[in-house]
This record gives structure tokens, sequence and C-alpha cells, in this order.
């Protein structure tokens, strides 16, 4: 397989919808971008994409309410989820997200990889550890992002990096884990490459036969 490369930069918003009974078609390849509520997941997005308001970002967590579906190219997509975890919401609005978010992950053919976002200096939440779970559950690959990894010095940084590999172990995933930071655009190369890589592993190859078939 050959990787192909994509141009985040032309990535536009498609659709949001209120929750995972709303989402387009169950078709093409998703990647999707989950963390606890202020993780940086849209600044992320931003900073991929090189656009400044592609996805919104807020200094007040749980902004982000609908999930925002963007496209890459056709029928290549990225969702920002709405976070988790934001201590403002009502119990029972929590738990049914939490349900939904978990069948999003199990029941989303099109889904192909999911990027985990946490706070650098608050890493491997318990939620953020089901979310990892449920993804390992369903053999869908993760890339961690260690968001804000400005906040902390060089010497701090790569100690919490060693200590989430470490820790991620046990779950016997499909699991890399970087640092990120949209201030300063560190780990975007990585987090581009292993999109590049989620995304040409599956679309399917152009010249291969219409009707060509058990490949
Ligand atoms: N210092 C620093 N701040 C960041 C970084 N990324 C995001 N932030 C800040 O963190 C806050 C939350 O960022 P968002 O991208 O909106 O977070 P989110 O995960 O999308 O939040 P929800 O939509 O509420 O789930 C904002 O004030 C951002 O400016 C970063 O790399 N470094
Ligand atoms: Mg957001």
């Amino acid at each position: 397989m050959t990787t192909k490369t994509y141009n985040y930069h032309v990535t536009h918003f498609v659709t949001s919808a209120p929750d995972i009974r709303h989402l387009p078609s169950d078709s093409g390849i998703e990647v999707a971008f989950a963390g606890r509520s202020n993780a940086g997941k849209s600044s992320a997005l931003n900073t991929l994409t090189n656009q400044k308001s592609l996805a919104r970002t807020s200094k007040t967590p749980g902004r982000t309410q609908l999930i925002n579906l963007f496209e890459v190219a056709e029928g290549v997509r990225l969702v920002d989820l709405p976070g988790y975890g934001y201590a403002e919401v009502p119990e029972e609005m929590k738990r049914k997200w939490q349900q939904a978010l978990g069948e999003y992950l199990q029941k989303r053919n099109c889904l192909k990889g999911l990027v985990v976002l946490m706070d650098i200096r608050h890493p491997l939440k318990e939620l953020d550890q089901q979310m990892i779970q449920w993804a390992v559950d369903v053999s869908l690959p993760v890339l961690i992002l260690l968001t804000k990894a400005d906040k902390l010095a060089s010497g701090a940084r790569k100690s919490q990096l060693n200590m989430v590999r470490e820790a991620v172990l046990p779950f016997m995933g499909d699991i890399q884990v970087e640092y990120f930071s949209s201030l300063k655009k560190t780990g975007v190369d990585k987090l581009r490459n292993k999109l590049d890589y989620w995304f040409s592993e599956l679309e399917p190859e152009p010249e291969a036969g219409e009707d060509a078939q058990g490949e």
C-alpha cells in the first residue's frame, strides 16, 4: 500500500448532527476526535487544517454540543465529537451522551480511526480510559494526542509522554501516543501522517476494477 497524502487545508464543514442517529449515511471513511471537554479537540482540527475557525473553540467547556462533520476529500471525513466529562452537565445527560458515544464507536462502520485528545497535565481520566477500551474492543486504531504540550517544560513533557505510553500497554490495542500543541503547532506532522495512513489504507484503490470482489 502506498500512503496517499491529503491536503487537510481544503477541509470544509459538511453538517452538524444533534446525535449519532442523525449522522449522514454510514459510507466513506471517518476519523473521529474525542476527548474531555476543553481538551483541545476543536483547536487541533483547526491547527491540522490551518483554518482559524473551521471548528468552534471556546474557553467555556462544553462548547461543541453537536457532532460536527468535516470533509477532507470526497467520502473522507473528520468528526469533531462533543466533549465528555463536563462537570456542569446534568448527570442524566452525561450518562446518555456516554452511551451514545459508545454506540457510535461500536456501530459506525465507516469509522476507521479514533483520535483521543487529553490535556497533557491530566491524562487518562476514567472516561478517557473508557473511550480507549471501547475502541480497542472493536479493533479501532487509536492515536492519543497529549494536548497543550506548550504548558509543560520539555522534561516534564517527555516524562508525561513516557508515562502514558507505558500506561496504555495493558489495553493491548493499536495505540500510538504523541504530544501536541495547537499553540506551537507541535505534533501536527504526526497527526497528519496517521490520518494519511488510515485514510489511504482504507480508501478503495481507484485502479481496482469496478466489479472486483473478494479482495
Ligand atoms: N495553551 C494551549 N491552549 C490550548 C491549546 N489547544 C487548545 N487550547 C485552549 O483550550 C481551550 C479549549 O479548546 P477547544 O479546542 O475549544 O477544546 P474542545 O476539546 O474542542 O472543547 P469542547 O468543544 O468543549 O469539548 C481553549 O481556550 C483553547 O484556546 C494548546 O495547544 N495550547
Ligand atoms: Mg470543541
